[in-house]
């Protein structure tokens, strides 16, 4: 009896492996051809289809909202069963087997194929799924060798009829039965087993991508309460390779620790406020959205962008009030600090003050018009116009810990840089860009300038450590954001040393000595070299 069970596992383990393979298969397949041909899911909805009404109801009664998963998990179970048993039949005849797997190719397309929004794209996860699974069950039972479910008893009985003259019989008897699995046929299994894993993983992360961008899609960005101020004419000076005065949200700067970026749907992300306040909440994604929003012009800087660096993008940002949201929920006494933790464990660590002096702070969810990309925090990031991105900036925002800056450090706080971080007034030349020779004669050194939430009041240019010379500065909507600068320059030939300078509204002018970012921003004039041709 035992032996027969054993003699039987090789042909379960091809079956159930090579069934496995082919519904992960299949499952990565539909994480690019869409949801609704995904082999299992499609079986299911197909079976809730053809069920009777009775059997709805018991589903619906038993298993409450959880009946579709119940339900899945029930195909599951049959699939496992069925795969059992082509696994079995494909060591008696290998085309047994491979029947078996076609059936279930047969059942897996014709469940797509009926979906009410099923397109052919739809039939490829069962259709290469199964062909997956046909060549996964060929190896696994070539690999476990001729079936023997007779052989397991017979040579035994043999044996016996021979006598103690020939013991090998026996011996070689008993040694097939208990004999360990071949290798190769372990090995296969487990290669199989793993790409199962890796199918099912990439599938999963497919759809849920999928998922969240069609969510993403299907937003209705409210009208603001408090619309950003009409752009003024002259924000762009329309010069060849200056940054343009919004960044498209495609070329946005991006600085993350995700390696993976969260996927989150927004019907499932909330946000809590708690800690040292009076009144905790925890905020839907509709609810936010209900709240009178707020836009406003704001350009973020990374910490880590060196002088002249790449590191920052001005946006108009769409968002509520954290501030407003802050008064509701009622700041404690002594708490100086807003922990924010994103969906990826990330934290960034905000003074309430800054939060609530008055500036348009907000959980932003629209940026240029548009949703948050997934990469720049959808569904929610926080946004604070004047403080470097690490400290104010948080994407994927889920919760927000009002704290105390003594209790607790921030992610790169507790990496050596500052727990405080206001952006430094700051400037660069974008052209020219020092990459290759200048024209002599009449020509534009421009670039950005920026100090957030206080206001850029002039930039001044010297060339070759000449007079500081005052650049012609573009229109601005606001302080919160960077602006343009050119210089009018008649160029002579020869290499040239250019330099730059901002002042601020507070009559600041950036300085010349040197830092680097660490902990908090780096300084110094912006320079590029320039050699000037005939
Ligand atoms: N969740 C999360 N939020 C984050 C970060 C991060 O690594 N994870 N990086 C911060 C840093 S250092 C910066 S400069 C800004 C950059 O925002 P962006 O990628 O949208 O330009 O996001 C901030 N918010
Ligand atoms: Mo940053």
């Amino acid at each position: 009896m035992l032996a027969r069970i054993a003699g039987l596992l090789p042909g379960l383990f091809a079956g159930l492996l090579s069934g496995a393979v082919g519904v992960c298969v299949g499952i990565l397949v539909a994480g690019f051809t869409g949801p609704v041909g995904s082999p299992v899911a499609a079986v299911a909805e197909s079976a809730i289809d053809l069920a009777t009404p009775g059997l709805k109801e018991f589903a619906i009664r038993e298993f409450g909202s959880n009946d579709k998963n119940a339900l899945q998990i029930g195909v599951l179970v049959v699939l496992a069963l069925f795969a059992c048993v082509i696994g079995v039949l494909a060591r008696r005849r290998l085309g047994y087997g491979l029947i078996g797997v076609a059936v279930f190719a047969a059942v897996g397309m014709t469940a797509a194929a009926t979906r009410p929004t099923a397109t052919p794209a739809d039939l490829f996860p069962a259709l290469i799924g199964s062909m997956v699974a046909a060549l996964a069950l060929v190896l696994l039972t070539r690999a476990a060798g001729p079936a023997r479910p007779a052989a397991s008893t017979r040579p035994a009985a043999i044996a016996s009829q021979a006598g103690p003259a020939t013991p090998a019989a026996p011996a070689r008897s008993s040694l097939r039965v208990s004999e360990p699995p071949r290798r190769q046929f372990m090995l296969l299994g487990a290669a199989t087993a793993g790409t199962a894993a890796v199918a099912y993983v990439g599938g999963r992360m497919l759809s849920e991508a999928a998922a969240v961008t069609a969510a993403e899609r299907a937003i209705k960005l409210p009208t603001p309460a408090t619309p950003a101020p009409p752009l003024p004419d002259g924000v762009n000076l329309h010069i060849p390779g200056l940054s343009p005065f919004i960044t498209p949200n495609s070329s946005f700067y991006r600085v993350d620790t995700a390696i993976l970026l969260p996927q989150i749907p927004p019907s499932s992300w909330q946000l809590r406020i708690h800690g040292m306040v009076s009144r905790p909440m925890t905020l839907t994604f509709d609810q936010l959205l209900r709240r009178p929003l707020l836009e406003d012009y704001i350009t973020l800087c990374c910490v880590s962008n060196p002088v002249g660096g790449p590191y920052i993008s001005n946006a108009k940002w769409l968002g509520a009030s954290l501030g407003a949201l802050l008064r509701e929920a009622g700041i404690r006494a002594g708490a100086d600090q807003l922990f924010c933790t994103s969906a990826d464990g990330f934290t960034s660590g905000t003074p309430v003050q800054t939060a609530m002096d008055g500036r348009d702070a907000m959980l932003a969810v629209a940026m240029n018009g548009t949703p948050l990309p997934v990469a720049h925090g959808f569904p929610v990031r926080t946004v604070v116009p004047g403080l470097y991105g690490y400290v104010s900036a948080c994407k994927w925002i889920t919760d927000i810990n009002v704290t105390t800056y003594a209790a607790n450090a921030a992610y790169w706080a507790q990496r050596g840089w500052s727990q405080q971080a206001p952006i430094k007034t700051e400037s660069r030349i974008d052209v020219p860009n020092g990459t290759g020779p200048v024209r002599a004669g009449r020509t534009a050194i421009a670039g950005v300038a920026w100090a957030q939430h206080k206001g850029i009041d002039a930039v001044h240019v010297r060339v070759d450590r000449g007079a500081w010379q005052q650049a012609r500065l573009a229109a601005v909507p606001g302080i919160d954001c960077w602006r343009q600068w050119v210089l009018d320059w008649n160029a002579p030939t020869g290499t040239h040393l250019i330099e730059a300078r901002a002042t601020d509204a507070t009559g600041y002018t950036q300085t010349s000595v040197q830092a680097s970012t660490v902990p908090n921003g780096a300084t110094g004039y912006p320079s590029v070299v320039v050699s000037v041709v005939k």
